[in-house]
C-alpha cells in the first residue's frame, strides 16, 4: 500500500482509533523492549557458555520468584567430628535435607597438589561434585589462591603481586600455568553423559576487604579489574572453559558505588553476590547485623535489577550460632524480603589436630550450621521449612538442567 493511501485514512481516523492505535505500537514497543532485557537476563557473561550453563542460568532467573536456595561449603565432605563419611551431611542430620547449593574451595589446585587448603582432596571432590549434580543439586566454587608473588597463603599481601601477574608482569607465565591447573579442574567436572558440570565459579571473593592479595590494600580497584578480565578471557578464550556462570563479590561496603567500585563489567559476571557475618555477643550484636545487612541487600538488589544480573548471600552466618532462635528470627528476619537466588553457610570446621596430642584429632570449634548439641538446632529445622527457603527436595523437583 503505498503512503497517498495510507496518510489520508489516517486523518480521517477519529481521535479515539489514533490513541488506540498509539498506544498498540507503544505496548508493541514495550514488548520488543522487555524480549530485549529478557534476552539479557536469560544469557550468561561466557558467550560460548555450555548448554547445560545456560540452562542452569535460565533455572536460577526463573527460581527468583520461587524463594532463597539454602547452601553449605564443604556439606557433604566433613562436618563437626567426621569427615569423609558416604552420605553424611551436617545439613540432613538436622533437618533431615541436604542444602540446595554446596560450596567447594580450589585453594591450592594452583600448586598442583592433591588436596585442597582444607585438606579436601580433589578427587573427592570430582565425586561429591557428581553426586550433587545427579541429584539436581548446584555447585559453587571459591579459590583462596596462594599469593603468587611469593609463595605464601591467600591472606599475605603484597602490593607486586597483582601487577605480578598481569599481562607484561614477571609472574603472568606462572599465572597462566596456575590458571590451567584451574581449567583442568574445572573441565574434568563431567556427567554421566560427559557434559560438563555447570559451576557457579567465585574467584577473588570478599575484594573489597583488606585480607586477601587481591584486596583492597593489596591492589588498585583498576588492577583488580584487569585481573578479573584476564581471568574471564584466559579460561574462556584460551583454555575453553564453558561451564562457568561468574559470581562478583564483594565484603563490606557502605554505598552502591563502594560496592560497584572494583566490578569489572556487565560483560564479565552473572551473579552479584556479598558476604556477611555476625560478629559478638548474641543481643549486641543482633540488630546490627539486621539493620546492616538488610541496608547492603537493598544496594545489592538495586544493582542486580539495573545490570540484568542474579543477586546472593554467597557467605553468610553466626560462628557458633549462640542465639536460640538466630535462624528464624535473625537471618530468616534479614533476608525474607529480598528475591535473592540463594544463600551460603561458610563451613564446619571439621577436625582438627589436638593441641596437646597433636597425632590425635578432635571437633574443630568453628561452624556455622548447627549439631544435636547447639542451642539453634531446633530453629534451624524451623528455617527449612518456612515455604520460601528451599534445600535440596524442593530444588530437585525444579529440574533445573533440563
Ligand atoms: C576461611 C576459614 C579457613 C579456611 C578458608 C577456606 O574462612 O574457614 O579456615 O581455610 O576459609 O575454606
Amino acid at each position: 500500500m503505498s503512503n497517498h493511501r495510507i496518510m489520508p485514512l489516517f486523518f480521517s481516523m477519529p481521535t479515539r482509533k489514533i490513541f488506540l492505535l498509539v498506544k498498540k505500537v507503544l505496548v508493541v514497543m514495550a514488548l520488543l523492549l522487555q524480549v530485549k532485557n529478557f534476552s539479557q537476563v536469560k544469557f550468561p557473561a561466557d558467550k560460548n557458555a555450555s548448554n547445560k550453563t545456560v540452562t542452569l542460568y535460565r533455572s536460577l532467573s526463573t527460581l527468583l520468584n520461587k524463594g532463597i536456595l539454602f547452601g553449605h561449603e564443604d556439606d557433604l565432605a566433613y562436618g563437626m567430628g567426621w569427615e569423609y563419611e558416604n552420605g553424611r551431611s551436617d545439613v540432613k542430620t538436622i533437618t533431615g535435607d541436604y542444602p540446595a547449593v554446596y560450596g567447594f574451595d580450589l585453594g591450592h589446585i594452583e600448586l598442583n597438589s592433591l588436596y585442597n587448603l582444607d585438606s579436601v582432596p580433589f578427587e573427592r571432590m570430582k565425586q561429591y561434585i557428581q553426586t550433587i549434580y545427579k541429584r539436581g543439586g548446584i555447585i559453587t566454587i571459591s579459590w583462596h589462591a596462594n599469593n603468587p608473588f611469593n609463595g605464601k597463603s591467600a591472606w599475605n599481601i603484597h602490593s607486586n603481586t597483582v601487577s605480578s601477574i598481569l599481562p607484561g608482569g614477571n609472574n603472568h607465565q606462572l599465572y597462566q600455568q596456575w590458571l590451567h591447573s584451574v581449567a583442568v579442574f574445572f573441565k574434568s567436572l563431567k556427567t554421566a553423559s560427559s557434559e560438563q558440570i555447570p559451576i557457579l565459579f567465585r574467584p577473588y571473593h570478599e575484594c573489597t576487604g583488606n585480607w586477601f592479595w587481591w584486596g583492597s590494600m593489596a591492589c588498585s580497584d583498576e588492577e583488580f579489574k584487569r585481573l578479573w578480565q584476564f581471568t574471564f578471557q584466559y579460561l574462556t578464550n584460551e583454555e575453553q572453559v564453558h561451564n562457568l556462570l561468574w559470581v562478583y563479590n564483594t565484603a563490606d561496603f557502605n554505598s552502591a558505588k563502594e560496592f560497584a567500585q572494583r566490578y569489572p563489567g556487565n560483560e564479565y559476571v552473572d551473579i552479584v553476590s556479598f558476604d556477611a557475618y555476625q560478629n559478638g555477643p548474641p543481643k549486641s550484636s543482633k540488630k546490627e547485623f539486621i539493620k546492616y545487612t538488610k541496608e547492603k541487600l537493598s544496594i545489592l538488589m538495586n544493582f542486580a535489577k539495573n545490570s540484568y544480573k542474579i543477586p546472593a548471600l554467597a557467605e553468610v552466618g553466626y560462628e557458633r550460632i549462640r542465639d536460640e532462635t538466630w535462624w528464624t528470627n535473625t537471618l530468616y528476619e534479614t533476608i525474607k524480603d529480598f528475591q535473592l537466588s540463594y544463600i551460603l553457610l561458610w563451613r564446619n570446621g571439621g577436625l582438627k589436630k589436638s593441641e596437646n596430642t597433636p597425632w590425635q584429632f578432635e571437633p574443630s570449634d568453628s561452624y556455622f550450621t548447627p549439631t544435636n548439641a547447639n542451642i539453634s538446632a531446633n530453629d534451624f529445622k524451623q528455617f527449612k521449612n518456612f515455604d520460601k527457603i528451599i534445600f535440596q527436595q524442593k530444588l530437585t523437583l525444579q529440574h533445573i538442567y533440563q
